[in-house]
């Protein structure tokens, strides 16, 4: 029978600039799950690639003085590398600028305008030359791009639109009866709610004032734009369009993806116009669009610009690719955002890799070698306790548990499971001391906790592969574990680990570091001696004038005063933009018993209706007067427990004395709506 086939995508990056701890951490969730498909039999298509077009491309290898194409094959050899050095297993790697893809692009391209699909017009509005996005005036914000904050200038010029409001309700039924198709959950509330309820413009599919790109053909003048370009890197490298029969065959065994991994920065782009390019194809949509969060630096996010991106291949170098891989899948739940510091990676890497996983795995080898000869065997039923069926049991329950998490891609909880696993095995080395059986001479009990140990290891080291393929490898050997033992798809069968085995002595898997010599010296190498904060402030250089002001205790000074004065400190716009600040409309409101200034109101979110508790019970009286009032919720915070009630964010209000106001916004705003 043929086996099932599992197609896995990466968002394909731009190579304008070396990629960085951002663009790895995607890249190494991909390749985890295509070493879990993998190792489940799955046939496995696993894709990555490059998105070499537009004009930021462009102009990045003229201020480079090189020639376009000379200037990205040293970018995209660099990131290969990067991926090697990741143990990233990717079976594709798709440039935009290769034949097999241009050639489709162009008649992709032609059947949409024949199938009225697209259409010539006039574009007239904003542009972002960083972003490559237009912008209508109602999204600029403060007459800046609304992604970036930079300025915007207005352009008009010939463009083919895309008729996107064309599908919309398609769309929207496709969600309906798919409601795994975005994933988390949340972000199909902000995707309907924020880009299709408002109205889903047609989409500018070409430009003319550069030439960096595929050409339409009937009219060469203009240029593919971007994202038609790049979203359909996903059909094109899998051989849809191609003349090829063998191709046409791999289209139809892989096409639709089972799982496509994108940023939250592009979920809009690859659950709304990327669904609809592919009903206009004629082709099935993806079985499951995922947008995971955002690695952020403590002074926000990562930028060039800011000088706070962090080279993945420093860390590669100094830690080794399993370490980075572990630290990326391990800390962080999938789908939320997290803060990369130095403190917290050497952390894992001493306490998770050295002390727990590492320390078991040679402890129990170095027993084995003191006590045993290195060899392990079989024990008797009678030398068996409950100790030894509690942990086969827990190693039971964790293979499940793997498996449930990494179908959901919660990579962390997965991790957390496993390792209960290994500090469960720590702990029993400790309860049954077998120092001390060896001591006394009972090797009937001995071989019973060692043969346990080796077990419960060799589940453990199957286990960890598709997060850290080399660890598991060096287990491998080490232990003399054969290619049937190590087949998860058997691992909890009894009697799986061979009557008599050889294991060797080995080293260490992973050194133990000084946390603070390690911290400081990571911080240097990184250069974020203050985890970044620096870069967050204006240049202290003389010759620009911001860091004259401050230097003079001008206006940012002033900022940072004021700040202190209140006991906080100065943040960026993006520690701001952490605050998800929504709107809501109380529906009911109530006293909390037993708790004077507590009212417990409900607050309707657009896609949810929230408890929270507020301590604003003296100044509305009766609550009632609240119901119905749009307010402004901190929808993001951590919930709590007031007075035993269960509070699920926070509203705002202005206060000063006695006095309290709510702070509100006009009824036509619509519930769920973003405030910034
Ligand atoms: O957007 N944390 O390319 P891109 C986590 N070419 N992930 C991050 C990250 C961070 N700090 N920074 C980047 C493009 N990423 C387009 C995509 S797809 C058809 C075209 C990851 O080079 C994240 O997955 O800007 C994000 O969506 C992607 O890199 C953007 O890469």
């Amino acid at each position: 029978m043929a086996k099932s086939t599992f197609y896995v995508t990466t968002p394909i990056y731009y190579p304008n600039d070396k990629l960085h701890i951002g663009h790895s951490y995607v890249t190494v969730a991909a390749d985890a799950i295509a070493r879990y498909k993998r190792l489940r039999g799955y046939d496995v298509m696993f894709l990555t690639g490059t998105d070499e077009h537009g004009q930021k491309i462009q102009n990045r290898a003229i201020e480079a003085g090189k020639d376009v194409m000379a200037f990205l094959d040293e970018i995209i050899a660099w990131s290969q590398d990067l991926w090697a050095r990741l143990d990233v297993t990717y079976d594709d790697f798709i440039r935009t600028t290769q034949e097999r893809h241009k050639k489709v692009v162009e008649a992709i391209f032609e059947r949409l305008i024949e199938q009225d699909d697209v259409y010539l017009g006039d574009y007239e509005g904003w542009y972002c030359t960083p972003c490559e996005s237009f912008w209508s005036q109602r999204e600029l914000v403060d007459g800046n791009c609304p992604d970036c904050g930079r300025p915007v200038k207005y352009v008009k010029e010939e463009s083919y639109f895309f008729r996107m409001s064309k599908y919309v309700d398609r769309l929207l039924a496709y969600y309906d009866e798919h409601p795994e198709f975005i994933q988390p959950e949340s972000r199909k509330h902000e995707m309907i709610n924020n880009f299709i309820k408002p109205g889903l413009q047609d989409l500018c599919v070409s430009r003319t004032s550069f030439d960096w790109g595929i050409h339409v053909r009937r009219d060469p003048k203009h240029v593919v734009y971007v994202w038609l370009d790049a979203l359909t890197n996903y059909i094109t490298a899998i051989g849809y369009g191609s003349d090829d029969p063998a191709l046409q065959e791999k289209f139809e065994k892989f096409w639709p993806a089972d799982l496509q991994l994108v940023g939250k920065d592009i979920v809009r782009f690859h659950v709304i116009y990327w669904p609809i390019i592919l009903m206009a194809l004629g082709l099935p949509l993806p079985k499951r669009v995922y947008g995971h969060g955002f690695f952020l630096m403590k002074d926000g996010k990562m930028s060039k610009s800011k000088g706070n991106v962090i080279d993945p291949k420093l860390l590669i170098d100094r830690y080794g690719s399993d370490a980075i891989r572990y630290f990326l899948l391990r800390e962080i739940p999938f789908g939320q955002d997290g803060v990369f510091t130095p403190e917290a990676m050497v952390q894992r890497l001493n306490f998770d890799l050295a002390n727990d996983f590492g320390n078991l795995i040679h402890r129990t080898a170095a027993m084995l070698n003191r006590f045993c000869a290195g060899t392990v065997t079989r024990p008797t039923g009678a030398a068996l306790t409950n100790a030894e069926a509690a942990l086969a049991q827990l190693a039971k329950e964790t293979v499940q548990e793997t498996e449930r998490q990494l179908e959901v891609l919660q990579f962390s909880l997965a991790l957390t499971a496993i390792w209960r696993l290994v500090a469960q095995a720590n702990k029993y080395i400790d309860d049954t001391a077998p120092w001390g059986l060896n001591k006394s001479g009972n090797t009937e009990r001995l071989n019973a906790v060692m043969y346990t140990l080796v077990d419960t290891i060799r589940v453990i080291s199957v286990l960890v592969q598709p997060f850290m393929p080399k660890a598991a490898n060096r287990v491998f050997e080490q232990y003399g574990f054969t290619v049937e033992e190590t087949d998860w798809n058997t691992l909890t069968e009894p009697g799986k680990l061979s009557a008599k085995k050889h294991v060797a002595e080995g080293t260490p898997l992973f050194p133990r570091l000084d946390v603070n010599d390690e911290v400081t010296e990571l911080a240097q190498l990184t250069q974020l001696e203050d985890g970044g904060l620096k870069t967050a402030l204006p240049s202290a250089d003389p010759a620009k004038p911001e860091a004259a002001a401050t230097a003079a205790g001008g206006p940012v000074e002033a900022v940072k005063e004021q700040a202190a004065r209140e006991g906080k400190e100065v943040i960026g716009i993006d520690t701001f933009d952490q605050v998800e600040l929504r709107v809501g409309q109380v529906l009911t409101a109530e006293r909390v018993e037993k708790a004077d200034k507590l009212l417990r109101l409900e607050i309707d979110l657009g896609s949810e209706v929230r408890q929270i508790v507020s301590g604003i019970a003296k100044y509305f009286d009766p609550p009632s007067v609240l119901v119905g009032r749009k307010v402004v919720v901190v929808a993001n915070l951590k919930p709590v427990k007031l007075r035993g009630v269960d509070s699920n964010g926070m509203i705002l209000a202005a206060s000063e004395g006695d006095e309290l106001t709510l702070v509100t916004v006009p009824e036509s705003m619509p519930n769920g709506a973003v405030v910034k």
